[in-house]
Formats: C-alpha cells, sequence, structure tokens
C-alpha cells in the first residue's frame, strides 16, 4: 500500500513529505553526495557520459553554442547538420562524414582527468558500470575495463565493411581517415563504416541486455557532460530506483524532460523542484568535477597517479 501510494505522490509530485522516506541524502548538495559516498552507501555506481567529457581532450561535443559540431557544418551542404550521422545520408554519400572524422581525429588519444576518476571508481570496487554516448574510445585508453564498459552508441574501436562484414581495427581506419579517402573493403571493395550508432540504426545489443539489471541494482547515478537530449539514452535516469540520488556533472543544467518525454511518461531530473529529495547539479567541467570528488573523498593521490599513466591497461603493458 504504501509503495503505492509513493507511486502516485512521486507521479502527481505531492512534495516533500511523500519524498522524505525515500531520501537517503542527508543534505541534497554536493557535499551530500559526497558523504553519501564517504560512508559507504554505495556500492554499485552507475556513470553515464556524453561529449563534454571528452572536450577537454580536444574533441568538440555536439550541442556547445559556438564550437560544438552543430554550428560547424557549413561547409558540407548537408540538408541538416544531424544528416552527417543519419544511415540513409551516409548509405547515399559516406564523403562528408569522413571529411568530418579527419578533421576531428584528434592527433593523440589522451584521457581527460574525468576518464581517470571513472578508472578509479573502478579500482575502489564502486563502479557497477559506465554508460557512454562517447564513441572516441577514450574510457578504454583510461584503462577502464571492458566488462565495465557500455558503449551506448558504438565506438571507433572497430570497424566492419558495409558489404561483406569484414572486421578492421581502430588503426586500420585511423590510417584510412587520414588517407583522404572513402575507406573501402580490401576484399570487396564495399564502404567500410566505423561501429558508432548511426541515426536510424540500433544501439548495440549489450547495452540492452545490461540496462534493466544495472539500474535496478544502481545506488549512486553519476551523469558527466552529456546534454541528455539523445534518447533512449537519456531515458536511463528515470530507471534508477526512487531511492537512488542523481548528480550531474555538466556546464549546464539539463534533463528536464521535454512534452513528448513527459507524455512517454518520463520525470527527468528535478533539480528545483519543491519535492527534489536527491538531484544535484555541480556546475562546472567535468575535470573539475572529477578533481573535486577525488578531493571531498580523499582520493586525489590516486587519482594524480592515475593520471600520470600513459593510459595502457594492465594486461596490455605486460
Ligand atoms: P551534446 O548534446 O553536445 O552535449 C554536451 C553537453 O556537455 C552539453 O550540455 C555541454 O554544455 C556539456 N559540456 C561541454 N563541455 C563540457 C565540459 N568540459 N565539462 C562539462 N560539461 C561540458 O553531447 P551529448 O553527448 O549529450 O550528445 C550525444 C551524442 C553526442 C552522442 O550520440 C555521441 O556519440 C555524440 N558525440 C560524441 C563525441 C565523442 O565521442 N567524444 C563527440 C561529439 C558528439
Amino acid at each position: 500500500m504504501e509503495k503505492i501510494r509513493q507511486f502516485f505522490a512521486q507521479k502527481l509530485n505531492l512534495g516533500s513529505a511523500s519524498n522524505e522516506s525515500l531520501k537517503v541524502l542527508e543534505t541534497v548538495d554536493f557535499d551530500g553526495v559526497m558523504k553519501y559516498i564517504r560512508d559507504g552507501c554505495c556500492k554499485s555506481v552507475v556513470t553515464m557520459a556524453g561529449a563534454g567529457m571528452s572536450t577537454s581532450a580536444g574533441i568538440p561535443d555536439f550541442r556547445s553554442p559556438g564550437s560544438g559540431l552543430y554550428d560547424n557544418l557549413g561547409k558540407y551542404d548537408l540538408p541538416r547538420p544531424e544528416a552527417v550521422f543519419d544511415i540513409s545520408f551516409f548509405e547515399k554519400n559516406p564523403q562528408p562524414f569522413f571529411d568530418l572524422a579527419r578533421q576531428l581525429y584528434p592527433s593523440e588519444l589522451k584521457p581527460t582527468i574525468c576518464h581517470r576518476f571513472i578508472r578509479l571508481l573502478e579500482q575502489k570496487g564502486l563502479l557497477l558500470r559506465h554508460y557512454t554516448q562517447n564513441i572516441d574510445t577514450l574510457e578504454r585508453a583510461a584503462g577502464v575495463s571492458d566488462e565495465r564498459i557500455v558503449e551506448a552508441h558504438g565506438t571507433f574501436h572497430t570497424s566492419h565493411c558495409t558489404g561483406c562484414r569484414q572486421r578492421y581495427d581502430q588503426q586500420w581506419m585511423k590510417d584510412q581517415i587520414f588517407s583522404e579517402d572513402v575507406p573501402k573493403c580490401e576484399s570487396c571493395g564495399a564502404v567500410v563504416k566505423p561501429d558508432i550508432v548511426f541515426f536510424g540504426e540500433n544501439l548495440p545489443s549489450r547495452f540492452f541486455r545490461l540496462v534493466q539489471d544495472d539500474l535496478k541494482k544502481c545506488d549512486l547515478l553519476i551523469i558527466f557532460g552529456t546534454s541528455l537530449a539523445v534518447q533512449p539514452f537519456a531515458s536511463l535516469v528515470d530507471r534508477v530506483p526512487d531511492t537512488c540520488p542523481r548528480l550531474l556533472v555538466n556546464k549546464e543544467k539539463c534533463g528536464r524532460p521535454n512534452l513528448l518525454m513527459r507524455m512517454m511518461g518520463q520525470s527527468g531530473l528535478e533539480f528545483d523542484s519543491s519535492s527534489n529529495y536527491r538531484d544535484v547539479a555541480w556546475l562546472g567541467t567535468c575535470d573539475d568535477g572529477a578533481v573535486a570528488m577525488a578531493a571531498a573523498l580523499g582520493w586525489q593521490e590516486e587519482l594524480r597517479r592515475l593520471q600520470g599513466e600513459d593510459g595502457a591497461r594492465p594486461e596490455e603493458a605486460a
């Protein structure tokens, strides 16, 4: 009965009294979340990441005004900015995508301090899973283990021929991108496409396989550097238990659902609502946020040591 009351109270936004029993943070702010971690209240942290986590590695995001990709596609004469990542457009004309990839591919793939923080969460035994929309492989480069990462929008790590499905590795694709040609399969001559998810393609089966159980178990959700504008990824924030605190580390507050999302039953993040009992926004860069968290948790030295690493995973370095 209590559960039913709580469900309706939350849906109807009835206010703080009804949420009191769901509240696990002493204070609904950054310090409250840090205390929750320090007190050992969470063991299954899920992190969500977007392009903002990699901008300090020299990779622009999509939507930041001025520096974001969507503001800089004029010369490609596209029907709309998103077309460059649209599978039906790519099938007809892959050139703009590879031109853009050449421009964007960083000369050095160096993880940021925030990527190292994810590795540190794993080393501390707290990271249940890291869900990333990023395709830049920087989590791998930071040494986060494969089993902890879900690359929800695919990855540049591997590529496949669109004809015979032959697989190619990241170095092969990088060499092709810089050869200024559209990459073609060495066996059948068809276009080779990086294994990233274009608009109009399905997300990897690994995402759907893991998401259900992971989010049910999640006892702290940390969201880094995303506008939460792309579905179904953005809807993950709604799938954690009602008692799970949600910390956003981003340059701007986001996560409020639009009308369509509300109609689909999504509530999103509640920072400024009077009934908020668990959502915290830390506004600033992902790197500064990671450093602030490490300081609050007494992990600075370990984070500094990880940052000094070259990124090779122990098994690769051996
Ligand atoms: P987005 O919509 O461009 O949003 C980025 C968000 O990050 C915005 O809210 C920014 O304000 C914020 N932001 C930018 N820089 C920082 C920073 N240094 N610290 C904190 N916040 C910052 O990007 P999303 O990831 O939300 O959109 C999803 C798309 C973007 C996915 O499909 C990705 O594949 C795609 N993408 C990925 C990459 C990458 O792999 N690095 C780069 C560009 C786009």
